[in-house]
């Protein structure tokens, strides 16, 4: 299975080695293929480094438990041996309304207790997340029988399945519950365990509002046997001498995303049913089965190879080794590709990722596991387009068109102007609450008009992004204030979460300008708008401009007051450099100088989410060893769940990002890092390896994309660029950077170019 591809690979490659080569003036062999050449150098070989591995049981979900989902349904799995904990999610499970932001809610958990099964007596124990099939493993020995069980979340079943085999007859006897956060009716009937209720009366605060929406949920398990009995007693489903046991669980509200229907639609039971009804009609290696060919559509459009490590050590050991300054390169990969399966698990088909993803055991997490929008869900999708997941975007741009409704009529009412905006924190409901930050809906915003530049896909621009982001551009419309030269400022503004509330403050300047770009952009792909499109156009120019301050520092406020000493964590001024384009190292290098003045100055240490950004904001700068420093930062193991702002940041040794307490955006931001010190594409070029660290001698990465919508394939060795090849899904033209040498290219869908 795994040779065949790389023996096409070569093929192809000496196919390409035949085609047409052309000598550019700027010295860069470029081979022209045909379309066949698009499919060649793609390396979907095996990533031997996709695991995951301890040697023992989680006992801390937030730090050890290892996560599954489908996009929709999540678990985060412990593997006790005489005890199984499988805590679970439902991503629509919210308290809040359109007044509250809420709180996203922990669903209930799965216990398996294993009779007869004890720890003391157990050998070879080991527990495994392999994220190239998104898979679950837990296998040991125990009184001369070998168990293993494999849990996964199926996207295609809508179901999460846990199967648990021994390699001796009739091994497992004991029982299954259920459990319920919001202490509904518990059933147990047959082979089948049901919890249903309500979330009414639940609040994220003690004094907090009392909620006008209140949801409806359910879960379902059925507990299946081969050999043996099962059978429903004093609330649990007991099993008895069973040869193979497997648990098919899902889980659903009555939410709707549609504020028109009062955000319920149907009782979640009857789909609950189906889908179980579905999956136990079919086979476990179907299921699986169908569940690999799925998650791998996704997960295999990019890998990246960084070193040839082949490390024997569990993965907390692993981490710790490297925290310790034995730095490994293969675990940088990991931890790059552990990004993606998170997204692909949390984001696809329903909500968008949350703070948490959608792994939750509370129904009071940290800052409400919502999204956040004065960073961080915006930092969440920054990685989706780049590293081939675009699929994965698509429930966030959903999300924000289902509250729009909401947000307007707020807005209207609190700055009597059209358009919308947002508070801080963010629910389900539209409801928003926490400072307002006037901007966050412009960066929203800017994630949009992203997916249409890497995708080029014109329908969702036209009918989902362009609506939204016009809507955007009239509330700075009416909002915005002349200053007496005629100079435009936002009024009152706030550079999160830091300073005073006044005009011109860089974060919300660099922010609007962005969003006016772009919808300039926008209006002109899709020939809509004219009169509207030059005025934003006009007003872009107007904008009060990024300044220079009396340190070399760019300006955090129109008010050169930096103090070179403040270390704080938000990076708001900076939104020009990354994700915006309005600073590059190559239009603006004076204004790119100042942005590393002040970068240096915030320092190295901070919270997971902020080293992330600072990967990034240093790729961009250009500084792939300073980039890869902060990465080093990043890959530190942590051991504590307290809240700090300051400089806790790092990895839990479920490689879960810690903030901390966890918090899924580092995780996210450290993937579009990685992307970002390989290819970068925002400022009308696409750059090739613009921010290679020394420590990455020689490598390969392939599936990334640039917006144009293409896909690039890279491979270096000793520090240099090798070969790379484009694989662009539309004509366009392009201009193409390696170093100091650019070329200049036309390109056609489906016609792949080799650069050497
Ligand atoms: C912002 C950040 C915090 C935290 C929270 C969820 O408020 O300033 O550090 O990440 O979001």
């Amino acid at each position: 299975m795994l040779s065949k591809p790389a023996r096409f690979r070569d093929i192809e490659a000496e196919r390409i080695q035949q085609l047409t080569m052309k000598k550019t003036k700027a010295g860069l062999r470029v081979l022209l293929a045909c379309c066949v050449g698009a499919l060649v150098l793609r390396a979907y070989g095996e990533e031997a480094n996709a695991k995951l591995w301890y040697n023992k049981p989680a006992i801390n979900w937030e730090k050890e438990a290892l996560p599954i989902g489908n996009g929709r349904l999540g678990g985060m799995i412990f593997g006790g041996i005489e005890r199984e904990q499988i805590q679970f999610n439902e991503s629509s499970l919210w308290i809040g309304d359109e007044k509250d932001t809420g709180a996203y809610q922990a669903f209930g958990d799965v216990f398996i207790e294993f009779g007869g099964q004890t720890n003391a007596a157990t050998t070879n124990y080991r527990r495994e997340l392999d994220i190239s099939r998104a898979v679950h493993i837990v296998a040991y020995n125990q009184g001369g029988v070998s168990f293993r069980r494999e849990y996964f979340a199926s996207h295609p079943a809508n179901v999460m399945v846990f199967r648990f085999t021994a390699d001796k007859p009739g091994a497992y006897s004991g029982s299954v519950m259920l459990t319920d956060m919001h202490k509904g009716k518990i059933v147990a009937d047959g082979n089948r365990l049901t919890s249903s209720g309500s979330v009414a009366g639940y609040k994220y605060e003690d004094k907090g509002p009392n909620y006008s929406i209140a949801l409806n949920y359910e879960a379902q398990a059925l507990v299946l046997n081969e050999g043996g009995s099962v059978k429903a007693a004093d609330g649990r489903v007991t099993f008895d001498g069973v040869n193979n046991l497997t648990i098919l669980i899902s889980a659903g509200t009555d939410y709707v995303n549609d504020r028109t229907r009062g955000w319920r639609g149907e009782h979640p039971h009857a789909q609950v049913t189906a889908q179980l009804k579905a999956a136990a009609g079919t086979t476990c290696r179907k299921l699986l089965a169908s569940h690999v060919v799925d998650y791998q559509r996704l997960y295999k459009r990019v890998t990246l190879k960084l070193g040839d490590s082949r490390s024997e050590l569990p993965t907390d050991l692993r981490l710790m080794k490297y925290s310790e300054d034995a730095r490994e390169l293969e675990l940088e990969a990991l931890v790059f590709q552990y990004g993606r399966y998170l997204m692909i698990s949390s984001s696809r088909g329903a909500l968008p990722a949350n703070l948490q993803g959608l792994w939750n055991n509370s129904i009071r997490p940290p800052w409400r596991s919502d999204y956040h929008t004065d960073v961080n869900v915006q930092m969440n999708y920054w990685m989706a387009d780049q590293a081939n997941l675009g699929e994965c975007f698509t429930p966030y741009a959903v999300w924000l068109n289902s509250i729009r409704g909401v947000r307007k009529a707020e807005t209207k009412a609190a700055f009597k102007a059209r358009g919308w905006t947002m508070h801080g924190e963010n629910g389900v409901f539209g409801g928003s609450t926490w400072e307002w930050v006037e901007s966050g809906s412009a960066w929203c915003m800017q994630n949009l008009w992203d997916h249409y530049a890497f995708t080029g896909n014109k329908e969702y621009l036209r009918t989902l992004a362009y609506p939204m982001m016009k809507e955007v551009c009239e509330f700075w419309q009416d909002r915005l204030k002349a200053l007496p030269d005629g100079t435009l400022v936002a009024p009152n503004g706030f550079s999160p979460e830091h300073g005073p509330r006044e005009d011109g403050v860089s974060h919300d300047q660099q922010l609007i300008w962005d969003v006016f770009n772009n919808t300039v952009a926008a209006a002109d792909v899709l020939g809509v708008d004219r009169e509207f499109r030059n005025t934003i156009a006009a007003q872009r120019d107007k904008l009060l401009a990024p300044k220079i301050g009396k340190w070399g520092q760019l300006q955090e406020w129109m008010v050169d007051r930096d103090d070179p000493k403040d270390d704080h964590r938000h990076l708001s001024h900076l939104v020009a450099v990354h994700p915006g384009s309005q600073i590059t190292s190559q239009r603006t290098p004076q204004l790119a100088e100042a942005a590393r003045v002040s970068l240096n100055a915030r320092g190295d240490v901070s919270t997971g989410w902020s080293t992330a950004w600072k990967i990034n904001l240093w790729a961009r700068l250009h500084d792939g060893d300073r980039a890869y420093k902060l990465m080093g930062n990043l890959l530190r193991l942590v051991g504590d769940t307290r809240m700090n702002y300051k400089n806790g940041g790092g990895l839990y040794a479920n490689l879960f990002d810690a903030h901390p307490p966890f918090q899924i955006d580092g995780n996210f931001g450290y993937t579009a890092g990685v992307c970002e010190m390989l290819l970068q594409s925002h400022a009308g070029e696409i750059h090739l390896l613009p921010a290679l660290p020394k420590a990455w001698t020689t490598g390969r990465v392939t599936g990334l994309r640039a917006r144009g919508n293409l896909e690039v394939d890279i491979q270096w060795q000793d520090g240099k660029l090798v070969q790379a090849t484009l694989h662009p899904r539309q004509d366009g033209s392009f201009q193409v950077r390696y170093g100091d040498k650019v070329v200049e290219l036309k390109l056609r869908a489906g016609r792949a170019v080799v650069f050497k």
